[in-house]
């Protein structure tokens, strides 16, 4: 199950889209030790889960097919520095480098929920001098561990709202579709914001303003829905499609062991 948090404004990611140039988005993954960063990269590029992945920092570029259009993921797996000199540290060339950034903590670990906050306001400072709207996404991991749960889902959320994050509760352990949607899920929040900076977007029509929460129940439904629809009209190229077994149907990928 995933719970969902939109950010304040947002278009249709739900527009035709035909002969588009290919797409480049840098994504940073980021918080503290543990907490499954890399749990969710290896996720998204194999679709599993394989247990220990080592304190090892890499960069991964993921080529995939969205919707018709060419996209290439460039993952940046960080490593937690053991010796910041403040909590929530970012480097300056991680900021730079970002096109949006995923924030990762642990339900069962409040202290890397604090360093998530930490984070998350650290970007938003430096986002403010560079006149940069680069999304965030806020994810609590670990959901598995209900038993262990030290961050109810309420904070995670209200913590989202209040930064206008994306905000989503997985399990990197137990499933692939979570980790499909928060990667796709900055993946349309980063394009909408290059067109918003381009300027491009406005007659796309904005069609959800002010805070809102998208519950399980209710991306189940929709997910029902679409996935009846996709039944009775097979997708067209150009059709967004969520369901894994064919939106990952070019994927290739390649590891990028030097870090720029
Ligand atoms: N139960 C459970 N364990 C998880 C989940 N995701 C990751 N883990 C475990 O948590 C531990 C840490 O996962 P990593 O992906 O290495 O965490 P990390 O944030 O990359 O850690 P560092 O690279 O050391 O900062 C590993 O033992 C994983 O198997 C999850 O969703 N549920
Ligand atoms: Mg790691």
């Amino acid at each position: 199950m995933v719970v969902q948090v939109e950010p304040r404004i947002r278009y249709s990611s739900k527009r035709m889209e035909t002969n588009q140039p290919k797409v480049e988005a840098n994504i940073l993954l980021l918080g503290a030790e543990n907490v499954g960063k890399s749990a969710l990269t290896v996720r998204f590029l194999t679709r599993r889960f394989i247990g220990e992945y080592g304190s090892i920092e890499s960069i991964y570029s993921h080529h995939d097919k969205i919707d018709g259009r060419d996209i290439c993921f460039n993952i940046w797996d960080s490593l937690y520095p053991q010796n910041a000199e403040e909590v929530g540290h970012i480097s300056d060339r991680q900021l730079q480098w970002s096109d949006g950034f995923i924030l990762v903590y642990s339900i069962c670990d409040r202290a890397s929920f604090n360093v998530v906050r930490q984070q998350v306001q650290r970007i938003r400072q430096a986002q403010q001098k560079l006149s940069s709207s680069a999304p965030l996404i806020i994810v609590g991991n670990k959901r598995d561990l209900q038993h262990r749960r030290a961050v109810s889902s309420e904070e995670g959320r209200l913590l989202a709202l209040s930064a206008d994050c994306g905000f989503f509760e997985i399990s990197a352990a137990e499933a692939y579709h979570g980790v499909l949607m928060v990667f796709h899920e900055l993946l349309d929040l980063i394009r909408e914001a290059r067109a918003l900076k381009k300027g491009t977007a406005g007659f796309r029509g904005i069609v959800r303003s002010g805070n809102w929460i998208k519950g399980a129940d209710l991306i189940r439904a929709e997910e029902t829905a679409e996935r009846e629809q996709r039944r009775l009209d097979p997708p067209s190229p150009h059709k967004k499609v969520l369901d894994s077994s064919t939106s990952h149907s070019s994927r290739e990928e390649t590891r990028k062991s030097v870090l720029p």
